[in-house]
């Protein structure tokens, strides 16, 4: 299996990668759905949404902030490191991730498209205002308030009933068009539009292969389908390719 996806990588001439929060479980950050996930204990379509926001800015701060203290207590895992790797070496061009925390980033990843947003970003609510900022850590005093003019800031990520940011989207979309494979790493898929990306690429008959601990709605369409860990089986691809440890 580890072998054919590294021939089906070094077979491609436009592959790109697209994550979700399974990439990131074994850095300690949970997911969203699975077990223990973030919806067990905090209910994201009540948290992650402008109303949830607006009802209580204060305890949507405090889910966050304990996100942004996890995040920064993080390290990449080595899913995080062999797929910056292959970037490096060119077997694949971009990556395209769902999640929020950086993480590719931190494991030497370039221009990473992120659908979803950035934790450390914030942005002011007020009308009128455009204030923007990126956080080093997690703010002392929530909710913080914009110091150009006292209105609530909020985390520059994409919620529930919000659009997607419309550079990172058609980036996105322009990428997958031009993909000849996909390499889908710890998503269920069932966020959308986001969860469009791998259909774009099969529909135009690129090469879907699937990293999961479980199946997925990828799973059936998918030209090879790897059960397992992301950062064991890529940890397994970047030995294979010599770019790992
Ligand atoms: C929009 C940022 C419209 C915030 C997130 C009904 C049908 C279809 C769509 C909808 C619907 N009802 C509502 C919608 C739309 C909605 C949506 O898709 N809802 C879902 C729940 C059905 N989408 C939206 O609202 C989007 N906006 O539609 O706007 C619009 C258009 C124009 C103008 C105005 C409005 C915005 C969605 C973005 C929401 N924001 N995150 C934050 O993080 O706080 S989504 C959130 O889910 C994260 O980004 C996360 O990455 C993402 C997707 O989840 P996954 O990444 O897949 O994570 P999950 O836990 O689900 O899965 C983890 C996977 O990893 C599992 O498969 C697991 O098996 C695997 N795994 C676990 N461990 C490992 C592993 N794999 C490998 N190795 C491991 N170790």
């Amino acid at each position: 299996m580890i072998e054919r996806l590294a021939r089906f990588l070094e077979d491609a001439e436009h592959a790109i990668v697209f994550t979700g929060a399974g990439v990131s479980a074994e850095s300690g950050i949970p997911t969203f759905r699975g077990r223990g996930g973030l919806w067990e204990r905090f209910d994201p379509q009540k948290l992650a949404t402008p109303e949830g926001f607006w009802e209580d800015p204060m305890e949507v701060w405090s889910w966050y902030k304990l996100r942004m203290e996890l995040i920064a207590r993080a390290r990449p895992n080595p899913a995080h490191v062999v797929i910056a790797r292959l970037q490096e070496r060119g077997l694949v061009k971009t990556i395209i991730t769902q999640n929020i925390d950086g993480l590719h980033q931190r494991a030497g990843a370039r221009d990473v498209v992120e659908l979803h947003g950035n934790i450390w970003r914030v942005r002011c609510t007020g009308p009128g205002c455009r204030h923007r900022e990126t956080l080093a850590e997690p703010p002392e005093e929530i909710p913080p308030r914009c110091p150009a003019c006292g209105s609530l800031l909020r985390p520059d990520v994409v919620w529930f009933g919000e659009p997607l940011p419309f550079r990172e989207w058609s980036r996105a979309v322009e990428e997958a068009e031009r993909a000849d494979l996909v390499l889908v790493v710890g998503t269920s898929g069932v966020v959308m539009p986001a969860g469009m990306i791998p259909y774009i690429v099969k529909r135009n008959g690129g090469v879907l292969v699937e990293i999961n601990v479980e199946e997925t709605g990828y799973t059936q369409m998918a030209d090879l389908h790897i059960r397992g860990k992301a950062g064991e089986v890529l940890a397994q691809l970047g030995g294979l390719l010599g770019i790992y440890p």
